[in-house]
């Protein structure tokens, strides 16, 4: 299964707005809470250097694209329904949408920086909720409903341990699995926290609650998101610091503009390259008045502010978040092509530290089932099962068929 990045937060903040201007899709978008009840999935592009021109050949892309030697790689992305407080209590839609992100590998936290909704998404005046609070609100949600699930078979768990000699990170990893949650992640916070692995009968509720925390951080790292930056006030912008000291990335946003940009471009209206600190108007006689004033609104208080909309530095930010790498599987390695005789045509992203064997079972689990070796096209190399791979490898699988 591919790399997937959960869009969060409480109502109406603008998550599926962040959604459908860093996709291709079209979710729905309104101005009260709950808006979004089922989970939207959509592909999600990060850019990255095609090995196509290291090469010397013209690639055709078959999962991604690449322009100019640019390739852009998908991850998927996942809008889900608001959360409010007490979600874990069945407040609001519940747990519904931590459910929908048990597989998220990273979390970007949409956070309405102008302060308009309040805590369960309803519109308020300007600045009268403070986004710290919805910071807080929302880790401590995430770890409610993580801690409720260990806690439930908790007791049973640790007695097995004790009893049987059995490993903590062994049983649990088989629990959490499905949150995305493995031995590496438990043993790393237990290693942390200096919790007792052979004792955890004896953990206290706060050690629990301690050791659910380090786990979420772990193993769904998040960033901010700090969304609405084109309607703050200069005071307002100071709270994007007070964030950063709690420890997150902050990545100051305007969803509603990278739409609005991305929608005038697909038209033809202006050029503009996501990303980017400008635009061109191209067709200013189809322009109302209304959408130059807009555009002109857009140029002055984000993108001349801010260096950019903030989108594509969210997923890029995200993506580092996650220490990835791209690795470019292919049938020969000669020519570079799959069986269609497509050149380079699929990038994927994997966690840093995966093998060749990783890769074999990416492309297809038969691959990875008889799997005998690979072959290193740069190097024309054989490599072994466990040869982990480097950013930008671009690999033959050779298998028992
Ligand atoms: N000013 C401004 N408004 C925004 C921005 N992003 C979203 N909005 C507005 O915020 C409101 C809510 O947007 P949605 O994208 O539906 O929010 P959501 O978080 O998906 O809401 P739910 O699905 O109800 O949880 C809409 O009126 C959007 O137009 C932004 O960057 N700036
Ligand atoms: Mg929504």
């Amino acid at each position: 299964m591919g790399m997937q990045i959960g869009i969060v937060g409480k109502p109406n903040v603008g998550k599926s707005t962040f959604f459908n201007a860093a996709t291709d899709a079209h979710a729905e978008i309104a101005n009260y809470p709950f808006t979004t009840i089922d989970a939207n999935r959509g592909v999600m592009y990060v850019s990255t250097i095609c090995p196509c021109k290291e090469f010397n050949v013209t690639c055709t892309p078959h999962n991604s694209k690449c322009i100019n030697g640019t390739r852009f790689v998908p991850i998927e992305a996942i809008d889900v329904a608001g959360l409010v407080p007490d979600a874990c209590k069945g407040k609001g839609l519940g747990n519904k949408f931590l459910d929908d992100l048990r597989q998220a590998h990273a979390l970007i936290h949409i956070i309405d920086a102008s302060g308009s909704t309040d805590a369960e998404g309803n519109p308020c005046g300007i600045a009268s909720n403070d986004p710290l609070d919805d910071v807080d609100f929302l880790e401590n949600e995430i770890n409610q409903w993580l801690f409720g699930i260990i806690k439930k078979s908790w007791d049973a768990i640790a007695r097995k341990c004790e009893a049987e000699g059995k490993k903590i990170k062994v049983m649990l990893a088989e629990k959490l699995t499905g949150l995305g949650i493995n031995e590496y992640h438990i043993s790393k916070t237990i290693k942390v926290l200096n919790l007792n692995k052979d004792k955890p009968s004896k953990w206290t509720d706060n050690e629990l609650l301690g050791f659910t925390n380090n786990l979420r951080k772990l193993s769904k790292p998040m960033l901010i998101a700090f969304n609405k930056c084109d309607i703050i006030s200069e005071e307002q912008k100071s709270k994007l610091n007070e964030i950063k000291n709690k420890g997150y990335i902050v990545v100051p946003t305007s969803a509603e503009s990278e739409l609005a940009l991305t929608n005038a471009s697909k038209k033809g209206l202006i050029e503009y390259k996501p990303g980017s600190n400008d635009f061109k108007i191209l067709k200013e006689e189809e322009l109302s008045e209304k959408q130059l004033k807009a555009l002109d609104y857009i140029k002055t208080n984000v993108l001349k502010k801010y260096g950019s909309t903030g989108i594509q530095k969210c997923i890029e930010e995200a993506v580092k978040m996650l220490d990835l790498i791209v690795v470019y599987p292919v049938e020969d390695e000669t020519h570079l092509t799959d069986k269609e005789g497509r050149i380079l045509p699929d990038a994927h992203f994997m966690p840093r530290g995966s093998t060749a064997k990783d890769l074999a079972y990416k492309v297809h689990t038969d691959l990875g089932d008889n799997f005998i070796r690979a072959i290193d096209a740069r190097t024309q190399r054989v490599i072994g099962s466990d040869h982990e791979l480097k950013d930008c490898d671009v690999i033959r699988i050779v298998a028992d068929s």
